[in-house]
């Protein structure tokens, strides 16, 4: 049923990937904290967590799937950036794929385009500076972030932003995606995991609260 459960938020998590996935440390605190915050209720909507797999092409299509079977009324995708010390709110999702690392099929695109012929950019439509006021306010490290890079991350942000612009089904629908910096046992700099989890509850919240998107 389209309309089942049209007031979820959509929160998703990648799996493990590259070095992290290589030297053991295979969980990716994007899909830790995403999965902690499944079924909570947050700003009258219920969150429906689920983890992406860190494959370009299978990562959008397991994505598209669950936008068919939830509806949400908002998408935020989640994904691990190591070197980054804050909680990264994209702005913009690009055209391109150019991979440093295989995924996790073994897959390298280079200086491919995502979509042949579609806008060379998207803006996210969730309200990124209230949301980033929002996460600073509760003393969380958050940053504004003008790449996504150019790997799976991006694309499934491209691929979702580039679907919200051209399906009128999905009109109302928003979305947006944040990366987040490694775990204290991956590496350096890292943000615990607790404060992960409480800062995409914040974002989430302000995102819920406040319906427009500031670019
Ligand atoms: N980070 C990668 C892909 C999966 C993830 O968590 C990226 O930034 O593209």
């Amino acid at each position: 049923m389209a309309n089942a459960d049209v007031s979820s938020l959509l929160l998703t998590g990648f799996d493990a990937f590259g070095e992290t996935r290589e030297t053991g440390h295979a969980a990716n605190p994007s899909w830790l904290a995403a999965r902690l915050l499944d079924g909570e209720e947050i700003g009258g909507r219920k969150v429906v967590a689920a983890r992406l797999p860190t494959v370009f092409g299978t990562a959008w299509e397991t994505l598209e799937r669950l936008i068919e079977q939830h509806r949400p009324a908002l998408i935020l995708c989640v994904g691990l950036a190591g070197g980054r010390s804050a909680l990264s709110i994209e702005r913009v999702a690009i055209n391109l794929m150019d991979a440093r690392i295989p995924d996790n099929a073994g897959h390298q695109p280079k200086d491919e385009p995502i979509v042949s012929g579609a806008p060379a950019a998207y803006f996210s439509s969730l309200p990124v500076r209230n949301m980033l006021q929002a996460v600073v306010a509760a003393g969380l490290p958050a940053e504004l972030s003008q790449s996504a890079g150019t790997f799976v991350c991006n694309h499934v942000f491209y691929r979702l932003m580039h679907r919200l612009a051209n399906d009128p089904a999905l009109a109302s629908t928003r979305g947006g995606f944040v990366h987040v910096p490694f775990l204290p046992e991956q590496g350096s700099p890292s943000l615990a995991l607790a404060s992960v989890v409480q800062g995409l509850r914040i974002l989430l919240a302000s995102a819920v609260a406040d319906g427009q998107p500031v670019r």
